[in-house]
């Protein structure tokens, strides 16, 4: 069964703390981006550990020169399990974050194709170039759009790697759509559809049991 990761897009600590402990039964990790460090510090990831003892992922999407990326993530994995980077920066800015997750034995997540439609235009004739990339490199796993499950499909055959799959639920990504082509050590990122509901529990329920259930092979 895949794991089901919450995108934490909210825009204050207190809520931020609220939710996760309302789902903390419900998800295998949490994602944290720029909303929410930038809003509250990086502290942050910290405190949602205390809460709920899952893996946290810095989604900073970093894509400088190696020596920039190397102090970004020097600070982040300080605190979190995992850092995602864009590829398209070329091998070396990749290597120079994976250099720093070894030493703090934590993941590099390289994004490939991104799941907005927009990523079709210029992210989408390089991301079998980056999945290659991503295999040749080793990286932890990859992002690839459960918004086009035909890519999802197509980028993970290629790099033979775990894959964290954003855009299911707001996007328009669905769980039956994707679930086949999915395995557990694949992860699933919701946000706005858990985050912004006013269940927040009970639709991490829901998609936990749908990611549980929806296998039909
Ligand atoms: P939700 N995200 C994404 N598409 O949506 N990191 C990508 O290709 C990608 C991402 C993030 O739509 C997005 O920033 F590489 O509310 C947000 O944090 O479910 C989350 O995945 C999707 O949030």
């Amino acid at each position: 069964m895949p794991k089901l990761m919450i995108a934490l897009d909210v825009l204050n600590r207190e809520e931020a703390l609220k939710i996760v402990n309302e789902v903390k039964d419900y998800i295998d990790a949490v994602k944290v981006g720029y909303p929410l460090v930038l809003s509250s510090g990086l502290e942050i990831v910290e405190e949602i550990k205390k809460i709920c003892n899952r893996e946290v992922i810095c989604d900073f999407k970093v894509a400088d020169i190696p020596e920039t990326n190397r102090k970004i993530a020097e600070i982040a994995l300080k605190y979190a399990d995992g850092i995602i980077v864009h590829g398209f920066v070329g091998e070396d800015s990749v290597k120079a974050v994976q250099e720093v997750a070894k030493k703090f034995n934590k993941k590099v997540i390289m994004v490939t194709e991104m799941s907005h439609p927009g990523a079709i235009q210029y992210m989408q004739p390089i991301a079998n170039k980056l999945a290659k990339m991503a295999k040749k490199l080793k990286v932890d796993a990859i992002v690839a759009p459960s918004t086009r499950p035909e890519r999802l499909k197509e980028i993970k055959d290629i790099a033979k790697l775990p894959v964290m799959t954003p855009g299911v639920g707001y996007q328009g990504g669905k769980i039956e759509e994707i679930i086949n082509i999915l395995d557990e050590n694949d992860y699933v990122i919701v946000g706005r559809s858990i985050y912004q509901s006013e269940n927040p529990k009970d639709v991490a329920k829901k998609f936990k049991e749908k990611l549980n259930k929806n296998k039909t092979k």
